[in-house]
């Protein structure tokens, strides 16, 4: 691309850079594409307190409580002695979440305190010494797969439990140790990756830390050794970090890792940042406003319709993004009802109108108040959000685009006026669905114009 050659000689040489400066194209990365919608497991031992701890109620983010409370390590494994999910049925949350409509699953193998879903051969803080014993991440791996949903891992690296880890390295000794530990870290994921070989994705947390980005080669290396043991593997940005201590991007501005993991409980503005459409990203939102884990009372703050749920997700995919909204299961194994209506209520639209999600990609059509655009080859979809008070939606094509027939997903037709070149109103239909709903636009295209304003849009 001529952008890429112009800049080629202001490159800066690096040695743990991006590996590569356009999307991949490979079919694992086209399936973590088409995918678009995923859901987010946080599920762990702070999920027994949910948020309280000694009669005190907390705020913050649940699963992040043993730093709140400022509880010791000793004290908070003691938690694993009531580590005991008894109403936890994986074919159960597999089955949940199909309903919902995701297509693949986000499952925190070990979050920032350092507990193990599965039977972790290096530490002693894993599911196999509490009552429950069973390995939970294989026992979801296999429902979930058997359901058709791909299985993600969440991995944190920053880990509160392990006696090695160093957020600052400022003694020899602290080097000794995080040497240590990006070892103990290694075989972790080794681990992993060859006991749940059918994993699609790792997706890294708790990199942010100085220890780390001055360990850059260990980024680049932990991306190469996954990739070599998982064939098709996707690996997210936050991962990574280059030799100048730069995370996501590189100091030539290159995404590293495969996807842009930065968007988390926001997202990008759908025309400021349209710069977005170039790499591949994921999103992730939390219901409440800052809840992964568990927490018991969720009057503390403000709780997403699904509405707004459907969208984020409607909102990612017409940027082309994917969208992964997160679950945090009781201790017991029971999802909270909010949680349930919310997979419930997601799960019935995109039923209906799953079409204008699922293998979607950004349009390219400049963006009108009454909702998104998303594209699926030839078909342009309108995801009507916002009805207008004349009853007429109003679409601006690509130059030399024609509309030819406005389609309802159930086949009925909108009338289409119109307006000009380039611009039409599309006619609500004469029920209003009273819902979001979508509208196929079946177009033609004057292939010279097109293939200019493409040129244009790089
Ligand atoms: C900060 C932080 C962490 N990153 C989110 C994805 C949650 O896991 C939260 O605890």
């Amino acid at each position: 691309m001529i952008l890429f050659a112009q800049s080629a000689k202001n490159r800066i040489p690096l040695k743990y850079g991006a590996i590569r400066l356009e999307k991949r194209q490979d079919e694992a990365m086209k399936r973590f594409r088409r995918n678009r919608l995923g859901a987010f497991i946080h599920w762990g031992l702070y999920s027994i307190p949910g948020g309280e701890w000694k009669g005190k109620m907390y705020m913050g983010a649940a699963e992040w409580l043993k730093e709140w409370a400022k509880v010791s390590s000793n004290e908070w494994m003691s938690l694993m002695e009531q580590w005991n999910p008894t109403d936890f049925n994986a074919m159960q949350w597999a089955k949940m979440l199909k309903e919902m409509g995701v297509k693949y699953v986000k499952i925190t193998t070990k979050h920032h305190e350092g507990f193990c879903l599965w039977p972790s051969k290096y530490t002693k803080y894993t599911v196999a010494n509490t009552p429950y014993r069973k390995d939970l991440l294989g026992a979801m791996v296999k429902a979930f797969n058997e359901e058709g949903i791909d299985v993600h891992f969440y991995f944190s690296v920053m880990d509160w439990s392990h006696p090695d880890w160093r957020s600052t390295i400022k003694t020899k000794e602290d080097s000794v140790a995080f040497v240590r530990f990006l070892k103990f870290t290694d075989n972790q994921l080794r681990e992993l990756a060859t006991s749940y070989p059918t994993v699609k994705d790792f997706w890294f947390d708790g990199t942010w830390d100085s220890s780390v980005k001055e360990n850059a080669w260990w980024t680049a290396h932990v991306e190469q050794m996954l990739k070599e043991l998982v064939p098709g593997v996707t690996v997210n940005s936050r991962l990574r970090a280059d030799e100048y201590g730069r995370r996501h991007f590189d100091s030539n501005g290159q995404l590293m890792g495969d996807y842009e993991s930065g968007y988390e409980r926001r997202l990008p503005d759908p025309v400021k940042d349209l710069k977005v459409i170039r790499w591949d990203w994921e999103a992730c939102m939390t219901l409440p406003e800052n809840q992964w884990g568990y927490h018991k009372d969720w009057s503390l703050s403000y709780v997403k319709t699904p509405l707004e749920v459907i969208e984020h997700i409607v909102h990612a995919v017409s940027m082309g993004g994917n969208m992964v909204v997160n679950f945090g299961p009781c201790a017991d194994g029971n999802f909270r009802n909010e949680e349930k209506i919310m997979m419930e209520s997601v799960g019935a639209w995109m039923k209906k109108y799953g079409k204008c999600v699922y293998g979607c990609d950004y349009a390219g059509w400049q963006k009108q108040n009454w909702g998104y655009y998303t594209k699926n080859e030839k078909d342009i979809y309108m995801v009507v959000f916002n009805v207008p008070y004349s009853g007429l939606l109003l679409v601006k094509t690509l130059k030399g685009v024609e509309i030819e027939k406005a389609i309802l997903l159930n086949g009925d037709e909108l009338k289409i006026i119109e307006l000009g070149r380039e611009a039409y109103h599309v006619k609500m239909p004469d029920d209003d669905p009273g819902e979001p709903f979508v509208i196929k636009l079946v177009v033609k295209e004057k292939k010279e114009t097109v293939d200019k304003y493409r040129d244009a849009l790089i």
